[in-house]
């Protein structure tokens, strides 16, 4: 049964709340939605809403579920879809493989931390090499992490990896990774996830990123 009333605080700044934007589209799911500014954050949001004050956070039926894959999760369960493989080893290899791709960290780590270009490429080839590697365990060709089944892989990774390249492209001199050059499988699946309807629609697009990081962090 699918329930009454859907409201997702959203950014669309945020790769976290365009997983469930994401999710929500590709199962046709109807609900409104709040744009929280990231860079403004309204008091009511961490006063009543949700006090660590994230998004994306989904309202269902006045119950509130923070968390982007657990948002994931609940939607696809609400609406009986079926993002979720039935091997539970295929969906702990996904989980593991999500949680292993820091690229986002990564970023922070020059923006934040000062660390060099050259560490953050040593870092972002090894965390690329790995991905391919769990791509090619689970399939010889995409375009999607498992292959030709879209899964909540994707709608995990594509929010993740449409900024990474971005932040390659307009902050690390327009480093474009030799992993996903040299490799058919991964470039693969970046440009499948990346041409979804459900991602395109709902990304914010590459300047309006970049834009973003750069008043963010005064570049
Ligand atoms: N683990 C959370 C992370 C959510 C998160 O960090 N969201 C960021 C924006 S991308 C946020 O709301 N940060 C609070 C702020 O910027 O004040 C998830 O997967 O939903």
């Amino acid at each position: 049964m699918s329930p009454s009333k859907l409201t997702l605080y959203n950014a669309k700044i945020c790769p976290y709340a365009q997983r469930a934007v994401i999710t929500l589209k590709e199962v046709g799911a109807e609900y409104e939605q709040v744009e929280i500014d990231l860079l403004n954050k309204p008091e009511w949001y961490t006063k009543d809403i949700y006090p660590e004050g994230k998004v994306p956070l989904l309202d269902v039926d006045g119950t509130r579920i923070p968390e982007s894959l657990v948002i994931v999760e609940l939607v696809n369960n609400l609406f009986k879809a079926k993002l979720f493989p039935e091997d539970p080893i295929k969906r702990a290899q996904i989980q593991v493989a999500i949680e292993l791709f820091a690229v986002g960290s990564l970023s922070f780590q020059v923006l934040r931390d000062g660390i060099s270009h050259e560490e953050y490429i040593q870092k972002a080839e090894a965390a690329l090499e790995r991905l391919n590697g769990f791509l090619l365990e689970q399939a010889a060709s995409g375009p999607y992490f498992l292959g030709e089944e879209y899964s909540f892989a994707d709608i995990a990774f594509a929010p993740i990896v449409a900024r990474f390249l971005v932040f390659n492209k307009s902050f690390i001199n327009g480093y474009a990774p030799a992993a996903v050059q040299n490799s058919t499988r991964l470039n693969e699946f970046f440009q499948g996830i990346l041409s979804r309807p459900s991602f395109k629609e709902s990304y914010i697009g590459d300047e309006e990123y970049a834009a973003f990081v750069r008043k963010r962090f005064n570049l």
